[in-house]
């Protein structure tokens, strides 16, 4: 488990408490459901929080992925912070009313969870990262979850071939059974030949970053990313960044990566997303492991950035000016 001091931390057993006694104390806008699961038997979860003032169909979608990385532990807590917002704020806070009645949100609030358990497993932190699926012909455990997805899959030095690398891509696209429970879910969201997710962040930690797609190319339009689509993801990257101090920026300009989440989200699904780079900004805040003290803070720092970021789901392009 987490150690003492860091008891503040949900652990996955924690985490399913929170979740279920969430949605049966908000049963009127909050449902749980399982997508399936992990490669050690865990459930994949998912959370559907909204109202049912409109229909539907009448609704954008917006999408919440958390804890790809197995010791990225404050993504969870984002999740659960987000939970609480959303189900407590409807009634009672104007502006979150507002927005359950005209979106739908989904919170996939650990998509990893045989890593997570792993880094805590022994009490001392492992600084574990991938999954936790074995690979053939090695002792070599996992995949990076966050370079298995089916986009321009290991195209461009973004990753590894090797099983021993910590960004290892996995024998093909999607061999990470947590990655193909969250792309056929993903998938799963097209009605009528239309995607109903609009928008999505993919939470990680940490450098405290905004970061949009692509990551495999370090250029800004491409086949597949017109200028107006590239504007839209940095003017509402930068709009956000100003509301949390984070720093906004092209995913490649971290560093090339292939095969992740945000590529396959724009590329294949056309959905606006960004990923989050938590707390703190470097290796001296503590690295993957912040102490829980900071918990409070740094995820509710984010309200005002996922607040204005539901605000524009209904159509990004409005924050250049062009409603599509
Ligand atoms: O390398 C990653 O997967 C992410 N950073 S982390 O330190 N949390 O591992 C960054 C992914 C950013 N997305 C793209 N470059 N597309
Ligand atoms: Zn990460």
């Amino acid at each position: 488990d987490f150690p003492p001091e860091d008891s503040d931390y949900h652990n996955f057993t924690e985490l399913t408490e929170v979740v279920d006694r969430t949605v049966a104390e908000h049963p009127d806008i909050a449902t749980k459901s399982v997508i399936g699961s992990s490669y050690r038997g865990r459930d994949l979860m998912a959370v559907r929080i909204s109202s049912d003032v409109k229909a539907d169909e009448d609704k954008p979608e917006v999408l919440f992925t958390h804890s790809q990385h197995a010791r990225e532990h404050l993504t969870v807590e984002m999740a659960v912070y987000l939970l609480d917002l959303f189900t407590e704020g409807y009634g009672s806070d104007p502006r979150i009313t507002g927005l359950l009645d005209s979106r739908v949100i989904w919170i996939l609030p650990n998509v990893n969870p045989d890593g997570s358990e792993y880094d805590i497993a022994t009490g001392s932190y492992r600084h574990w990262r991938k999954n936790r699926q074995p690979n053939p012909r090695t002792t070599a455990i996992g995949t990076d979850m966050n370079r298995n997805w089916d986009y321009n899959w290991g195209c461009c030095r973004g990753s590894s071939g090797l099983p021993s690398s910590i960004v290892y891509r996995g024998s093909a696209p999607e061999s990470a059974p947590e990655v193909k429970a969250v792309a056929d879910f993903v998938r799963s969201r097209v009605v009528d030949g239309e995607q109903r997710i609009t928008t999505a962040i993919d939470w990680h930690t940490y450098g405290e970053l905004i970061l949009w797609p692509y990551g495999y190319t370090y250029n800004e339009v491409e086949p597949g990313m017109s200028r107006d689509e590239y504007d839209t993801h940095a003017e509402l990257g930068r709009l956000m960044a100003r509301t949390n101090g984070y720093t906004p920026q092209q995913s490649s300009d971290l560093y090339i990566t292939d095969g992740t989440i945000n590529d396959w989200l724009w590329g294949e699904q056309r959905i606006f997303n960004y990923t989050f780079e938590m707390y703190p900004r470097s290796a001296a805040g503590g690295g993957f492991y912040p102490p829980a003290s900071v918990i409070p803070r740094e995820t509710a720092r984010n309200r005002e950035a996922v607040l204005q970021f539901l605000e524009y789901a209904d159509c990004p392009q409005r924050v250049i000016g062009k409603e599509a």
